[in-house]
Parts: C-alpha cells; structure tokens; sequence
C-alpha cells in the first residue's frame, strides 16, 4: 500500500496532486453578488474546458435553494475562465421539475452520443432528494429529460456509453438522520437501456476503508482509461471539528466495472490549503469530477475550496491509475 500515515489528519496517499500556483481560479469576486461558490462539473467542448459554477447569493440563496444559480465558465488554457452572465441553469417552469428544482448544485457531467448529460440534486424538502437528468449539445441551451433517482439518491454518476448493452452510473443513496444530517450512504452500481429507467442494482463501496472516508462517501463519472474505468471519489470524516472532505480514486474493471481493481487508501487531495481551511464551510475540497488529457498523460480537477472558491489541482494520469492498482481492491465490499 503507497499510503504513509500522516498525524492526526489521517491516511494521506503518497500519489499527491498537485495544487496550481494560481488557485484560487475562481472566488466569490467573479460573481457579483455572490456569497459561496461551489464543487464544480466539468468536461472539454473541443478544446474548451467548461465549467458549471454553483453560487449562493449574499440575498440569502444558498446550496440549491430557490435564487442560487449555476454558470458555465469557459477556459482556452484551463486556468482563466470567461464567466457567462446569465445562469445556465435556472428554475425550470414545466412540471414535474418546477416542483423539483429550485437551485442547481452538484452537477455530473457526462459527454456521450453527442450530448453532455448533466444529472443533479433536487427534490429537497418535503420530497427527499434525488437526481434530476438533462442534456445539452452546448452550454447554452438545456434540455430536462425525467427524475431518474427516488430520494435520497443525488449523485447518480453516469459512464459515457453503454457496457455490455446498458447504460451505467454509480448510484450513492443515503439515510437522512432525525437531525437532517446526512448519515452513511455506499456507492452502487445501476444499469438502465434508455438513460431513464434503472435497475440491476449491485452494492460496490461502503465508507470505513480509510480514515479520510470513514463517514460518507461519493462518486463522479467514470473516465475510461486503458486501464479501467477511473472515477475520483470524495470521502468524509467527521471529527468534532466538524466535517472534512477530502477526495481519493477508485479504479473499475472495463468489461465488468461493478468490479473494483484499485481504491486509493490514501486520499490524493485534502484541505490544507488556506482557501480549502478557511470560507463557507471550511475544510472542503470537493469535485463533481475530473478531465483526462491522455496525450498529456495528466488528469485535471476542478474542485470547490471549502464553498467559496473553484480550484485546480493535476497529476499524473498513469501515476495515479498506478496508484490505485498497487493499493489494490477494497478488502470487503458490501
Ligand atoms: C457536499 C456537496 C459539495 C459541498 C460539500 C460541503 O454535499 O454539496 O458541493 O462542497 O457538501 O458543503
């Protein structure tokens, strides 16, 4: 196992990303009237990096509650982002996801067949939350297709195409405790034939492998590598510090990814930084995904900084796909 032991903070992974000199990319500066600013999902139009950018507003708006909005930001260099203006994403009229969106947070997005599908939360009081699909061909226009998770499952997380004739996701349903915190929560496999309805429900991962995720944890989209199908996951530890989210990698097998090959026991990225320490809630590092730039050999994450700002942090593709190769499988999986 590659991971060394790291004081009071926990397991961290030798396999490190690297921060760039320029974080924070994004603060709450680049958006008027904004008071957080959130995760975010992220994918490449030719050669543009996209960006969807979640914000709570100082008016009161916040983490997906009615006025909170979601911008694409578009980047030639993947470091300096022209923000659009008008949100991307807003509260959609047509029934049933009028009843069901207020704001947008946490958004997956997956490139296949000519679309990016985006899957995020909604739902939310009194209903529970769950995972909303829609589509877009180019960051302007966006299409809603149907409610594809009963509550609470809101990060459903899907590989870009079919496997073995169905389509896939990862699945993360979760308990909600008396006191509205959210309680464990393992990572499933589901497989559908039209992106709508699910099923072959299979248990992959439960929290407790490492000590960075020993409370909840979650998945992004899959990225399909030589190797396996790569997914960066971020993991939860609560202390009576509060939470802390710090973010790891699970490694799939191509034909059967209801398989794991490799986890990272270590986590490759956690809140040390004064921006990831210090803002909305501290002690965030949390992404909704990752981009592969094969020929680069180099895998890039955008990632929200303890709720107030979008970061970048890079490594190596094969170093870390090596990484959760030689950590090896989960020792139990549910
Ligand atoms: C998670 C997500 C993230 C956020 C984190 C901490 O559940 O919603 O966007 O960064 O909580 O608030």
């Amino acid at each position: 196992m590659s991971t060394t032991e790291q004081g009071k903070t926990g397991f961290i992974n030798d396999f490190q990303l690297e921060r760039h000199s320029e974080n924070p990319l994004l603060t709450t500066a680049d958006f008027p009237g904004a008071s957080s600013v959130f995760n975010c999902g992220q994918t490449m139009m030719g050669d543009e990096t996209i960006l969807l950018v979640s914000i709570g507003h100082r008016s009161g708006s916040y983490r997906g509650l009615p006025g909170s909005t979601t911008h694409v930001a578009r980047s030639a260099d993947g470091v300096k982002f022209d923000i659009d203006p008008e949100p991307f994403l807003k509260k959609p009229d047509s029934e049933p996801f009028s009843k069901l969106v207020g704001g947008v947070i946490d958004t997956r997005v997956t490139f296949m067949e000519g679309w990016y599908y985006i899957i995020h939360p909604g739902g939310g009081r009194p209903w529970g939350t769950l995972g909303i699909l829609g589509r877009t061909k180019d960051f302007r226009e966006f299409e809603y297709m149907d409610v594809v998770s009963l509550p609470d499952n809101r990060v459903p997380c899907l590989f870009p195409g079919k496997i073995n004739g169905y389509y896939m996701r990862l699945d993360r349903p979760y308990r909600v405790a008396p006191n509205e915190h959210h309680t464990d929560g393992n990572i499933w496999l589901a497989r559908s034939p039209d992106l709508v309805h699910w099923g072959h429900f299979r248990p992959m991962l439960t929290p407790g492998f490492a000590p960075w995720a020993r409370t909840k944890i979650g998945p992004t989209p899959p990225i399909r590598t030589e190797k396996g199908w790569l997914t960066i996951i971020h993991g939860v530890a609560l202390s009576c510090a509060g939470y802390r989210y710090a973010l790891g990698a699970m490694l799939l097998d191509l034909d059967d990814p209801e398989r794991i090959v490799g986890l990272t026991r270590g986590s490759i990225l956690s809140p040390d930084a004064e921006y990831e320490r210090i803002g909305v809630v501290p002690n965030v590092v949390f992404t909704c995904g990752a981009i592969a730039d094969n020929d680069a050999d180099r895998i890039r994450l955008y990632y929200g900084g303890a709720d107030t700002c979008i970061c970048l942090a890079t490594g190596s593709l094969s170093g870390l796909i090596e990484t959760c190769l030689s950590d090896g499988p989960p020792d139990s999986t549910a």
